[in-house]
């Protein structure tokens, strides 16, 4: 770590917290420590707090996938205040929602898009947000907080582009305008007021990694099921369901291709027994966590089956979710013993 890291860490630490743990600073650093500071950046670092524009935490993010950014707001109009941000959404970033923020109201406007953009596999988006508003709230000029929205890269764009959101914040007394955009093959550097921008960078094809679709935050993974004999009617199978999106989602059911019915079960203590029983409710995805379906616990079931499942084969399917919607997914049938899945040539 050389001596600019140690200190950008420091200034982190000092002026970084935003939300619940937000304090006062009762004593400015008098000038010359300020100046001693500076000092020791490293000078990228110093012309970035001495600019400070407003920017994205993010550094990329990929066509045909979500993304979250988080919209650094540095200081106020001069001393004032910010109390509201305003952050409009260009053309081609589909699916918006900004994250909840205690102390804010958000307001979002909708309008139809240019053209319906794919959203995932078999869905179209032609509407959604165009511009979000947090208001309501008062971020003092001395401190730093950041507004948050999830997205989707459709594909309006390509590897190599950037794609600049035009930022507002008012305060008391003034407003900055953050709407700048560089001419085409020049960099932000030099403008006075850039819009916050976030590079695009080639998309990782889903079919790479099978059994892996996306649809916004949840993703589903290494679903699989143990192979059944001629005439089972049963059969359970397993998955892991990752959000990693900023509000809990839940699955709330599960249509199988060859499969009659499909529940959810836990397992549960009767007695001294360990027995299945059907979760009622959905099961809950947290933000940002996920949910592990493995042998000996939380499984799905398949139940009515109208062939076996054969070792090396798949079926499809299809998962829904209270917010993410519909999500397809493909379980691999392993061998009649296997412990979880994995490539066919182990066993
Ligand atoms: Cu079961």
């Amino acid at each position: 770590m050389n001596a600019g890291t140690a200190v950008a860490k420091f200034i982190w630490a000092a002026f970084g917290a935003g939300g619940p743990q937000r304090f006062k600073i009762e004593k400015r650093p008098d000038m010359t420590t300020v100046r001693l500071l500076a000092v020791t950046l490293f000078a990228g670092f110093t012309a970035h707090v001495a600019s400070a524009h407003v920017s994205i935490e993010n550094d990329k993010a990929a066509v045909g996938t979500s993304f979250k950014a988080a919209f650094k707001i540095p200081h106020g109009c001069k001393q004032s205040p910010t109390t509201k941000v305003t952050v409009t959404i260009p053309e081609g970033i589909i699916g918006v929602k900004p994250m909840v923020k205690p102390g804010w109201t958000i307001s979002v406007t909708k309008g139809d898009y240019a053209r319906a953009y794919d959203f995932y596999h078999g869905m179209k988006l032609k509407e959604g947000v165009k511009e979000v508003v947090w208001s309501g709230g008062s971020l003092e000029s001395d401190f730093y907080d950041e507004f948050t929205i999830v997205g989707f890269v459709s594909d309006a764009f390509h590897a190599g582009d950037t794609v600049y959101f035009p930022t507002r914040q008012d305060c008391p007394d003034g407003q900055l305008i953050w709407s700048e955009v560089p001419p085409q093959g020049k960099s932000a550097h030099d403008l006075e007021a850039p819009a916050p921008s976030l590079p695009i960078v080639a998309g990782e094809d889903e079919h790479a990694h099978h059994g892996a679709p996306s649809a916004g935050p949840i993703n589903a993974e290494a679903a699989w099921a143990r192979a059944t004999p001629a005439g089972a009617a049963v059969a359970a199978a397993y998955l892991t369901i990752k959000n990693s999106g900023a509000v809990a989602d839940r699955l709330l059911s599960i249509e199988v291709d060859v499969v009659g019915r499909a529940e959810i079960h836990e397992m549960a203590k009767d007695g001294d027994v360990m027995r299945m029983r059907e979760v009622p409710n959905g099961l809950d995805v947290p933000a940002g966590g996920s949910v592990t379906l493995a042998p000996g616990g939380l499984h799905l079931m398949f139940k009515d089956l109208k062939g076996p499942l054969v070792e090396g084969q798949s079926v499809k399917g299809m998962l829904k979710f209270e917010k993410a919607g519909s999500i397809p997914i493909e379980f691999r049938i392993e061998a009649v013993g296997a412990s979880g899945p994995g490539e066919h040539s182990h066993h």
